[in-house]
């Protein structure tokens, strides 16, 4: 697929992904990178953190140091111009402060921040940052993308019901984020739900469940699609229905690479 290009700058359309590396080549980074060129857009990445991981789990994960980390995002900005960005795992608070401070300095457009606290496997990938992500980045995102137990953390609210993931969403978007989806795909039933408020009002995804091994990487795959679509010129609600179509369909061609989890399947 060629890629598509911005026609007043004549390059191609760029999103910055700042995300952790999985080296089983599924999620974080790598998920991303597989998204964004499926879309046709240009990919950036600041590395925040390395995995030693594979289909079967996460063996060990080490943050950047911050000051590595900003030498990447600094030199990113002053050339590559991203029309949007995508957030995933950020290692340690010093880390999210970094990137919350890059994000103000160079005026980034289009912030998708996926609030990874951990992997589906439990282990961490946020070592004691989640009151400063809170503070200083959830303020400079467009689009937040929590799952149940991401938005419990960021909100405080037990999501039991219908009535506490509204909630929850209202006090992640009084707590600065612009728009705020939290997806559904934790709950059981075979129907998913992912909820959007924007602040003022709700809207639901509704879509069948995909029943499947393949789901290491679908949040990675999700706010990069989104992140993709709001750089192609899509608007919200709009970027968030095509990438839970991407999504839908990458699930139902999941790949098995390894002897563990399979990953979305993006061509
Ligand atoms: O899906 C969360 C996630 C994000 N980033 C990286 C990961 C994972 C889950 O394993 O490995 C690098």
């Amino acid at each position: 697929m060629a890629y598509r290009l911005d026609r007043t700058r004549r390059r191609p359309i760029t999103v910055l992904s700042i995300a952790a590396s999985d080296s089983g080549g599924g999620a974080g980074i790598q998920a991303d990178l597989l998204t964004l060129a499926a879309h046709g857009v240009y990919g950036a990445t600041a590395i925040t953190a390395v995995t030693a991981q594979n289909t079967r789990g996460v063996f060990a994960a080490e943050p950047v140091r911050p000051e590595l980390l900003l030498r990447q995002l600094e030199t990113i900005f002053e050339d590559l111009s991203p029309a949007a960005v995508k957030i995933g795992a950020l290692g340690s608070a010093a880390n999210v402060r970094t990137v919350a401070g890059a994000l103000g300095r160079w005026k980034a457009r289009h912030v998708v921040l996926d609030p990874v606290l951990g992997a589906s496997t439990g282990e961490p990938l946020l070592w004691r940052g989640l009151a400063v992500l809170r503070r200083e980045l959830l303020p400079r995102c467009e689009l937040v993308t929590p799952n149940v137990p991401e938005a419990e953390a960021l909100s405080g609210v037990r999501i039991r019901g219908e009535a506490d993931r509204r909630l929850a969403a209202g006090i992640i978007a009084d707590r600065g984020a612009q728009n705020v989806l939290i997806k559904g795909g934790h709950a059981r039933g075979g129907v998913v739900s992912d909820l959007l408020f924007d602040g003022r009002g709700f809207r639901e995804f509704r879509h069948p469940r995909i029943v499947t091994r393949a789901t290491h990487g679908t949040g990675c795959t999700l706010s990069s699609a989104i992140a993709a679509n709001l750089a192609l010129g899509y608007e919200l609600q709009e970027a968030v229905g095509r990438a839970i179509r991407y999504i839908e369909k990458a699930l139902r061609r999941g790949v098995f690479p390894g002897r563990g989890r399979g990953v979305p399947g993006h061509f």
